[in-house]
């Protein structure tokens, strides 16, 4: 029988990776979408005939209940959220409204619409900020470092709460940085590879960045939508770190894409322009994911380098073709 699943962000980068791989699986996919005074369905135009879009928004129950009512769902990833760290220090209870309480919400709908749905709920390395030991797994202790953090905390916890009070399927992913082409153009590694292309076709000059010292262990969200979807698939609910076990600086993400773009870092880039520097940083993140490869027998494929490449790449390509950004 088809399977259908339910994603909640599908317009973000990781639902439209989702969704292509669900699709791919012969899944039925229905995916959750806010209104917005401009449809912004850029990142999954190429697939909107195969999915059907309901509305709905994480921050009203009402919508979300009527969602999982029409879709009826076998599997739910709830990947909304207000993502991006920086925004959470200005509009810190708009972050925890949504990136926090809406887990609960969508959970309870669960509970009472479709109590047999397997959930997936997207947790984050930023949980882990000022990191208590290195590598961080599974069993690391929490301490997150910005509102988003926290309410990520908060999502990661309300759904061990849910399957421990009420027996749902429900997973939580640990997942590390992941990029692509299609990531947001506010997040480091868009913004450097994007910012580099244009240098590169005379159509910018300068790349102002914040703290070029913080590490991440940064992945390809191709490769880690298989890890969100290999969880629901096993036996038993459990949670998971996904990443890559490799860590690098800003620094050393902007060296690399200089030297693919062929292009001098003195001449173009300014480090540590306040606008872009945070009231609390997360200085070191690598990750073990030695639980998520023996128990779902996912690892990673893209490396750090080979990230950049296919970044930068398919960033010349789009300002070449015109086409718009995410
Ligand atoms: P993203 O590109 O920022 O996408 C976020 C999605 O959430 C978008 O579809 C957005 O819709 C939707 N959304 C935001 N507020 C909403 C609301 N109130 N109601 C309904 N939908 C709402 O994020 P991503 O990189 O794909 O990440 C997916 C999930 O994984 C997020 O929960 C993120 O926090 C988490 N995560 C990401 C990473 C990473 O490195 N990418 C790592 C760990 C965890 P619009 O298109 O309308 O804005
Ligand atoms: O920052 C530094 C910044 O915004 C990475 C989200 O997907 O991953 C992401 O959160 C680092 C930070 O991602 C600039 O200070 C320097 O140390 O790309 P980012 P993030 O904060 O790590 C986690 C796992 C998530 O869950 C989040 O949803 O880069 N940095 N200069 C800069 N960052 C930005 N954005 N812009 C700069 O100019």
């Amino acid at each position: 029988m088809t399977k259908r699943a339910l994603i909640t962000g599908i317009t973000g980068q990781d639902g439209s990776h989702l969704a292509e791989l669900l699709l791919e699986n012969g899944y039925k996919v229905y995916g959750l979408v806010r209104r917005t005074s401009t449809v912004n369905f850029g990142r999954i135009a190429h697939i909107q005939d195969q999915v059907e879009l309901v509305p709905g928004d994480m921050t009203d129950q009402t919508s979300l209940q009527e969602a999982l009512q029409v879709a009826q769902p076998d599997e739910v990833y709830n990947l909304a959220a207000q993502s991006f760290v920086g925004t959470s220090w200005t509009q810190p209870t708009l972050t925890g409204n949504v990136t926090a309480l809406g887990v609960t919400r969508l959970l309870d709908a669960v509970r009472h619409v479709k109590p047999d749905a397997r959930f997936y709920q997207a947790g984050s390395s930023e949980m882990f900020g000022k990191v208590r030991e290195v590598p961080q797994c599974e069993t690391t202790p929490f301490y997150p470092r910005s509102p988003y953090g926290v309410a990520k905390v908060y999502g990661h916890w309300i759904t061990v709460n849910y399957r421990e009070s009420y027996g749902l399927f429900a997973c939580n992913g640990i997942l590390f940085n992941h990029e692509g082409p299609r990531r947001g153009i506010e997040f480091v590694t868009r913004k450097i590879t994007h910012t580099a292309a244009r240098i590169k076709l005379g159509l910018a000059d300068k790349l102002y960045l914040g703290n070029p010292d913080s590490k991440r262990d940064w992945g390809y969200a191709g490769d880690y939508v298989r890890a969100m979807w290999l969880m629901l698939q096993q036996d038993h609910p459990d949670d998971y770190v996904i990443c890559t076990g490799s860590t690098h600086s800003v620094r050393e993400f902007v060296e690399i894409t200089f030297e693919l773009a062929g292009l001098d870092i003195g001449q173009h880039v300014v480090f540590n322009d306040p606008r872009y520097t945070r009231p609390a940083e997360v200085d070191l993140l690598v990750g073990d994911y030695s639980k998520a490869a023996r128990v779902l027998g996912w690892h990673p494929v893209v490396d750090f380098r080979g990230l950049v490449g296919l970044m930068m790449e398919e960033e010349l390509r789009a300002l070449q073709d015109n086409r718009r950004d995410w």
